[in-house]
Protein backbone atom coordinates (compact mmCIF):
# COMPACT_ATOMS: atom_id res chain seq x y z
CA UNK A 1 0.00 0.00 0.00
CA UNK A 2 1.93 3.17 -1.06
CA UNK A 3 0.54 6.80 -0.43
CA UNK A 4 2.36 9.55 -1.19
CA UNK A 5 2.94 11.75 1.73
CA UNK A 6 2.72 9.23 3.92
CA UNK A 7 5.39 9.31 7.31
CA UNK A 8 8.19 6.55 7.04
CA UNK A 9 6.79 5.39 10.09
CA UNK A 10 3.14 4.85 8.90
CA UNK A 11 4.74 3.04 5.43
CA UNK A 12 7.01 1.14 7.32
CA UNK A 13 3.80 -0.56 9.79
CA UNK A 14 1.85 -0.55 6.99
CA UNK A 15 3.82 -2.90 4.54
CA UNK A 16 5.42 -4.46 7.29
CA UNK A 17 3.93 -7.65 6.26
CA UNK A 18 6.07 -7.46 3.35
CA UNK A 19 8.83 -8.97 5.41
CA UNK A 20 8.62 -12.58 5.31
CA UNK A 21 9.97 -13.61 9.17
CA UNK A 22 10.25 -10.32 10.60
CA UNK A 23 8.73 -9.60 13.59
CA UNK A 24 8.82 -6.03 13.53
CA UNK A 25 13.01 -6.42 13.54
CA UNK A 26 13.58 -5.23 10.25
CA UNK A 27 11.07 -2.34 11.08
CA UNK A 28 13.06 -1.17 13.54
CA UNK A 29 16.40 -1.64 11.75
CA UNK A 30 15.03 0.61 9.31
CA UNK A 31 14.19 2.90 11.62
CA UNK A 32 17.54 2.82 13.35
CA UNK A 33 19.04 3.94 10.20
CA UNK A 34 16.56 6.80 10.06
CA UNK A 35 17.67 8.08 13.64
CA UNK A 36 21.23 7.63 12.83
CA UNK A 37 20.94 9.65 9.02
CA UNK A 38 19.09 12.39 11.19
CA UNK A 39 21.53 12.77 13.20
CA UNK A 40 24.05 12.87 10.40
CA UNK A 41 22.21 14.97 8.58
CA UNK A 42 22.07 17.83 11.07
CA UNK A 43 25.80 17.68 10.97
CA UNK A 44 26.67 17.54 7.10
CA UNK A 45 24.39 20.95 7.01
CA UNK A 46 26.28 22.59 8.99
CA UNK A 47 29.69 21.26 8.12
CA UNK A 48 31.25 24.47 6.69
CA UNK A 49 30.23 26.48 10.17
CA UNK A 50 31.95 24.06 13.05
CA UNK A 51 35.16 22.37 13.00
CA UNK A 52 33.87 19.19 11.43
CA UNK A 53 34.82 18.87 7.91
CA UNK A 54 38.85 18.25 6.89
CA UNK A 55 40.79 15.52 7.59
CA UNK A 56 40.70 13.62 10.63
CA UNK A 57 44.12 13.26 10.75
CA UNK A 58 43.55 9.36 10.07
CA UNK A 59 43.55 7.15 7.05
CA UNK A 60 41.02 4.51 6.93
CA UNK A 61 41.75 0.24 5.74
CA UNK A 62 41.33 2.17 2.04
CA UNK A 63 44.24 3.86 2.63
CA UNK A 64 42.04 7.22 1.82
CA UNK A 65 42.49 9.79 4.20
CA UNK A 66 39.22 10.22 6.83
CA UNK A 67 37.24 13.25 7.02
CA UNK A 68 36.08 14.18 10.30
CA UNK A 69 32.60 13.82 8.95
CA UNK A 70 33.21 10.16 7.82
CA UNK A 71 34.56 9.30 11.66
CA UNK A 72 31.56 11.35 13.23
CA UNK A 73 28.78 9.43 10.60
CA UNK A 74 30.60 5.94 10.85
CA UNK A 75 30.30 6.07 15.00
CA UNK A 76 26.74 7.38 15.08
CA UNK A 77 25.66 4.47 12.90
CA UNK A 78 27.26 2.02 15.15
CA UNK A 79 25.80 3.38 18.11
CA UNK A 80 22.30 4.19 16.90
CA UNK A 81 22.39 0.49 15.42
CA UNK A 82 23.79 -1.31 18.31
CA UNK A 83 21.52 0.09 20.79
CA UNK A 84 18.47 -0.82 19.05
CA UNK A 85 19.55 -4.88 19.84
CA UNK A 86 18.49 -6.09 16.08
CA UNK A 87 22.30 -6.85 15.15
CA UNK A 88 24.52 -8.53 16.01
CA UNK A 89 27.54 -7.63 13.58
CA UNK A 90 28.38 -4.27 11.97
CA UNK A 91 31.02 -3.91 8.98
CA UNK A 92 31.84 -0.62 7.54
CA UNK A 93 34.12 0.97 5.03
CA UNK A 94 35.91 2.81 7.77
CA UNK A 95 36.81 -0.17 9.90
CA UNK A 96 38.87 -2.71 9.33
CA UNK A 97 37.41 -5.36 10.46
CA UNK A 98 33.51 -6.04 11.61
CA UNK A 99 32.36 -5.31 14.55
CA UNK A 100 30.79 -8.10 17.07
CA UNK A 101 27.70 -7.10 18.98
CA UNK A 102 27.08 -9.18 21.89
CA UNK A 103 23.68 -7.24 22.55
CA UNK A 104 22.46 -6.61 25.82
CA UNK A 105 22.07 -9.27 27.70
CA UNK A 106 25.62 -10.28 26.15
CA UNK A 107 23.73 -13.15 24.01
CA UNK A 108 24.69 -12.78 20.75
CA UNK A 109 20.97 -13.15 19.55
CA UNK A 110 20.80 -10.58 17.35
CA UNK A 111 19.89 -12.03 14.01
CA UNK A 112 21.05 -9.12 11.62
CA UNK A 113 24.09 -7.64 10.09
CA UNK A 114 24.61 -4.18 8.31
CA UNK A 115 27.21 -3.53 5.92
CA UNK A 116 27.48 0.26 5.36
CA UNK A 117 29.84 2.98 3.74
CA UNK A 118 28.94 6.02 6.30
CA UNK A 119 29.77 8.85 3.87
CA UNK A 120 30.67 8.01 0.65
CA UNK A 121 31.85 10.64 -1.04
CA UNK A 122 33.73 12.14 1.30
CA UNK A 123 35.79 14.02 -0.81
CA UNK A 124 33.20 16.63 -1.32
CA UNK A 125 32.74 17.46 1.87
CA UNK A 126 34.96 20.24 2.09
CA UNK A 127 33.55 21.15 -1.41
CA UNK A 128 29.73 21.43 -0.28
CA UNK A 129 28.59 18.72 -2.89
CA UNK A 130 25.77 15.97 -2.18
CA UNK A 131 27.52 12.94 0.06
CA UNK A 132 25.10 9.98 0.79
CA UNK A 133 25.25 7.03 3.34
CA UNK A 134 24.85 3.38 1.81
CA UNK A 135 23.62 0.73 3.83
CA UNK A 136 23.22 -3.46 3.33
CA UNK A 137 21.40 -5.61 5.49
CA UNK A 138 21.43 -9.44 5.83
CA UNK A 139 20.42 -12.02 7.90
CA UNK A 140 22.96 -14.04 9.98
CA UNK A 141 23.66 -17.35 8.61
CA UNK A 142 25.75 -18.36 11.72
CA UNK A 143 24.08 -19.73 14.56
CA UNK A 144 21.81 -17.33 16.44
CA UNK A 145 23.40 -17.33 20.24
CA UNK A 146 27.06 -17.29 18.98
CA UNK A 147 29.39 -14.48 17.71
CA UNK A 148 29.13 -13.64 14.49
CA UNK A 149 31.24 -14.75 11.95
CA UNK A 150 32.95 -13.49 8.70
CA UNK A 151 30.60 -15.50 7.13
CA UNK A 152 27.72 -13.52 7.86
CA UNK A 153 29.07 -10.52 5.90
CA UNK A 154 30.50 -12.54 2.78
CA UNK A 155 27.10 -13.22 1.74
CA UNK A 156 26.51 -12.56 -1.71
CA UNK A 157 24.63 -9.72 -2.48
CA UNK A 158 21.35 -11.88 -3.74
CA UNK A 159 20.81 -13.02 0.10
CA UNK A 160 19.86 -9.12 1.27
CA UNK A 161 17.06 -8.79 2.72
CA UNK A 162 17.25 -4.74 2.71
CA UNK A 163 19.62 -2.37 1.28
CA UNK A 164 19.06 1.40 0.86
CA UNK A 165 20.85 4.88 0.79
CA UNK A 166 20.39 8.75 2.36
CA UNK A 167 21.48 11.33 -0.05
CA UNK A 168 22.09 14.68 1.67
CA UNK A 169 21.66 16.95 -0.83
CA UNK A 170 19.32 19.82 -1.36
CA UNK A 171 17.11 17.67 0.33
CA UNK A 172 18.11 14.91 2.34
CA UNK A 173 16.11 11.71 1.51
CA UNK A 174 16.28 7.89 2.50
CA UNK A 175 16.03 5.84 -0.92
CA UNK A 176 15.59 1.95 -0.07
CA UNK A 177 13.98 -1.60 -0.94
CA UNK A 178 13.15 -4.40 1.11
CA UNK A 179 12.72 -6.57 -2.29
CA UNK A 180 9.22 -5.14 -2.91
CA UNK A 181 10.01 -2.06 -4.98
CA UNK A 182 12.00 1.31 -3.78
CA UNK A 183 10.86 4.05 -2.53
CA UNK A 184 12.13 7.31 -1.73
CA UNK A 185 11.69 9.47 1.75
CA UNK A 186 12.48 13.40 1.66
CA UNK A 187 13.50 14.85 5.45
CA UNK A 188 11.36 17.39 6.51
CA UNK A 189 14.09 18.41 9.10
CA UNK A 190 11.94 21.29 10.60
CA UNK A 191 9.86 18.35 12.03
CA UNK A 192 12.27 15.70 12.11
CA UNK A 193 9.65 13.45 9.95
CA UNK A 194 10.62 11.51 6.39
CA UNK A 195 7.61 11.58 3.79
CA UNK A 196 7.43 9.27 1.33
CA UNK A 197 8.20 11.66 -1.80
CA UNK A 198 9.16 8.91 -4.41
CA UNK A 199 6.90 6.01 -4.39
CA UNK A 200 7.99 2.75 -6.70
CA UNK A 201 11.06 4.45 -8.39
CA UNK A 202 11.68 3.29 -11.55
CA UNK A 203 14.36 3.75 -14.13
CA UNK A 204 12.68 5.77 -16.88
CA UNK A 205 12.91 3.45 -20.13
CA UNK A 206 15.20 5.00 -22.23
CA UNK A 207 18.53 6.68 -20.51
CA UNK A 208 20.52 10.00 -21.51
CA UNK A 209 23.24 10.34 -19.33
CA UNK A 210 26.65 8.78 -18.64
CA UNK A 211 28.83 8.67 -15.65
CA UNK A 212 32.15 7.88 -15.37
CA UNK A 213 35.63 9.84 -14.83
CA UNK A 214 36.96 10.39 -17.96
CA UNK A 215 39.88 11.50 -16.60
CA UNK A 216 40.86 8.05 -16.18
CA UNK A 217 40.08 6.88 -20.03
CA UNK A 218 43.70 6.18 -21.57
CA UNK A 219 43.75 3.65 -18.72
CA UNK A 220 40.22 1.96 -19.33
CA UNK A 221 39.46 -1.35 -21.20
CA UNK A 222 39.44 -1.13 -24.58
CA UNK A 223 35.56 -2.15 -24.01
CA UNK A 224 34.72 0.75 -21.86
CA UNK A 225 36.83 3.13 -24.54
CA UNK A 226 34.60 1.79 -27.21
CA UNK A 227 31.40 2.43 -25.14
CA UNK A 228 32.17 5.98 -23.95
CA UNK A 229 33.01 6.98 -27.86
CA UNK A 230 29.41 5.46 -28.38
CA UNK A 231 28.13 7.13 -25.79
CA UNK A 232 29.47 10.52 -27.87
CA UNK A 233 28.39 10.02 -31.06
CA UNK A 234 25.97 12.11 -33.34
CA UNK A 235 23.44 9.17 -33.80
CA UNK A 236 19.32 9.45 -32.83
CA UNK A 237 19.14 8.86 -29.83
CA UNK A 238 23.03 10.22 -28.80
CA UNK A 239 25.24 12.10 -28.36
CA UNK A 240 24.19 11.24 -24.40
CA UNK A 241 24.95 13.99 -21.46
CA UNK A 242 27.75 13.36 -19.49
CA UNK A 243 27.39 14.25 -15.81
CA UNK A 244 29.79 12.54 -12.96
CA UNK A 245 29.95 14.37 -8.89
CA UNK A 246 32.14 11.95 -7.84
CA UNK A 247 29.06 10.68 -5.35
CA UNK A 248 28.41 7.44 -6.02
CA UNK A 249 24.94 8.03 -4.38
CA UNK A 250 24.12 11.46 -5.84
CA UNK A 251 24.91 9.76 -9.47
CA UNK A 252 22.92 7.08 -9.00
CA UNK A 253 20.07 8.72 -7.49
CA UNK A 254 20.07 11.56 -10.66
CA UNK A 255 20.49 8.57 -12.96
CA UNK A 256 17.65 6.55 -11.77
CA UNK A 257 15.28 9.62 -11.93
CA UNK A 258 16.44 10.67 -15.08
CA UNK A 259 17.68 7.70 -16.83
CA UNK A 260 21.88 7.20 -17.27
CA UNK A 261 24.05 4.98 -16.30
CA UNK A 262 27.48 5.22 -13.86
CA UNK A 263 30.26 3.00 -14.40
CA UNK A 264 33.90 2.81 -12.21
CA UNK A 265 35.52 0.39 -14.18
CA UNK A 266 39.32 -1.30 -14.02
CA UNK A 267 41.82 1.76 -14.14
CA UNK A 268 45.68 1.39 -13.47
CA UNK A 269 45.42 2.52 -10.27
CA UNK A 270 42.11 0.37 -9.27
CA UNK A 271 42.65 -3.28 -11.25
CA UNK A 272 39.59 -4.44 -9.49
CA UNK A 273 37.96 -1.32 -9.95
CA UNK A 274 37.63 1.64 -7.29
CA UNK A 275 34.13 0.34 -5.87
CA UNK A 276 33.43 -2.17 -2.81
CA UNK A 277 31.60 -4.98 -3.48
CA UNK A 278 29.97 -5.42 0.02
CA UNK A 279 28.89 -1.67 1.26
CA UNK A 280 28.95 -0.10 -2.34
CA UNK A 281 27.97 -2.07 -5.33
CA UNK A 282 25.63 -4.67 -3.74
CA UNK A 283 23.36 -2.25 -2.31
CA UNK A 284 23.19 -0.10 -4.81
CA UNK A 285 22.91 -3.24 -7.45
CA UNK A 286 19.58 -4.22 -5.47
CA UNK A 287 18.19 -1.21 -5.74
CA UNK A 288 19.14 -0.64 -9.67
CA UNK A 289 16.97 -4.17 -9.77
CA UNK A 290 14.27 -3.21 -7.80
CA UNK A 291 13.95 -0.01 -9.82
CA UNK A 292 13.96 -2.02 -13.22
CA UNK A 293 17.46 -1.11 -13.96
CA UNK A 294 20.87 -3.65 -14.19
CA UNK A 295 24.43 -3.81 -12.55
CA UNK A 296 26.98 -5.99 -13.11
CA UNK A 297 30.82 -5.79 -13.28
CA UNK A 298 30.26 -5.95 -17.20
CA UNK A 299 30.44 -9.62 -17.49
CA UNK A 300 28.42 -11.09 -14.33
CA UNK A 301 25.68 -9.76 -12.55
CA UNK A 302 27.24 -8.04 -9.26
CA UNK A 303 24.65 -9.99 -6.98
CA UNK A 304 25.69 -13.34 -7.93
CA UNK A 305 29.11 -12.39 -7.13
CA UNK A 306 30.56 -14.39 -4.31
CA UNK A 307 32.52 -12.54 -1.74
CA UNK A 308 35.86 -13.94 -0.81
CA UNK A 309 37.04 -10.42 1.63
CA UNK A 310 35.34 -7.69 3.38
CA UNK A 311 36.83 -5.06 1.74
CA UNK A 312 36.88 -6.66 -2.15
CA UNK A 313 36.67 -3.76 -4.94
CA UNK A 314 34.96 -4.83 -8.29
CA UNK A 315 34.70 -2.93 -11.12
CA UNK A 316 30.67 -1.24 -11.13
CA UNK A 317 28.40 -0.41 -14.11
CA UNK A 318 24.85 0.18 -13.26
CA UNK A 319 21.87 2.06 -14.60
CA UNK A 320 19.35 1.93 -16.99
CA UNK A 321 19.35 -2.35 -18.50
CA UNK A 322 19.77 -1.47 -21.61
CA UNK A 323 22.09 1.02 -21.30
CA UNK A 324 23.99 -1.33 -18.93
CA UNK A 325 23.63 -4.25 -21.86
CA UNK A 326 25.25 -2.40 -24.31
CA UNK A 327 28.27 -1.18 -22.38
CA UNK A 328 28.76 -5.18 -21.43
CA UNK A 329 28.20 -5.81 -25.50
CA UNK A 330 31.62 -3.65 -25.78
CA UNK A 331 33.06 -5.32 -22.51
CA UNK A 332 32.34 -8.77 -24.75
CA UNK A 333 33.52 -8.10 -27.98
CA UNK A 334 36.86 -6.65 -26.79
CA UNK A 335 37.84 -8.52 -24.10
CA UNK A 336 41.51 -7.42 -22.22
P1 LIG B 1 37.09 9.11 -8.49
C1 LIG B 1 33.82 8.25 -3.51
O1 LIG B 1 35.12 8.11 -2.95
C2 LIG B 1 33.62 7.08 -4.45
O2 LIG B 1 33.73 5.89 -3.75
C3 LIG B 1 32.27 7.20 -5.14
O3 LIG B 1 31.32 7.80 -4.34
C4 LIG B 1 32.59 8.04 -6.36
O4 LIG B 1 31.70 7.78 -7.45
C5 LIG B 1 34.01 7.59 -6.71
O5 LIG B 1 34.60 7.14 -5.49
C6 LIG B 1 34.82 8.75 -7.24
O6 LIG B 1 36.10 8.25 -7.55
O7 LIG B 1 38.30 8.22 -8.67
O8 LIG B 1 36.37 9.35 -9.80
O9 LIG B 1 37.35 10.39 -7.74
Amino acid sequence: MIKKNQTLGEFIIENQAEFAYSSGELSRLINSIRLAAKVVNHEVNKAGLVDITGAAGETNVQGEDQQKLDVYANEKFIQTLTNREIVCGIASEENDDFITIAGSNNDHKNKYVVLMDPLDGSSNIDVNVSVGTIFSIYRRVSPVGTPVQLEDFLQPGNKQVAAGYVVYGTSTMLVYTTGHGVNGFTLNPALGSWYLSHPNMKFPEKGCIYSVNEGNYVHFPLGVKKYIKYCQEEKEDRPYTSRYIGSLVSDFHRNMIKGGIYFYPTTSSAPNGKLRLLYECNPMAFIAEQAGGKASNGFDRILDIDPTELHQRVPFFCGNREMVEKAEEFMAKNPE
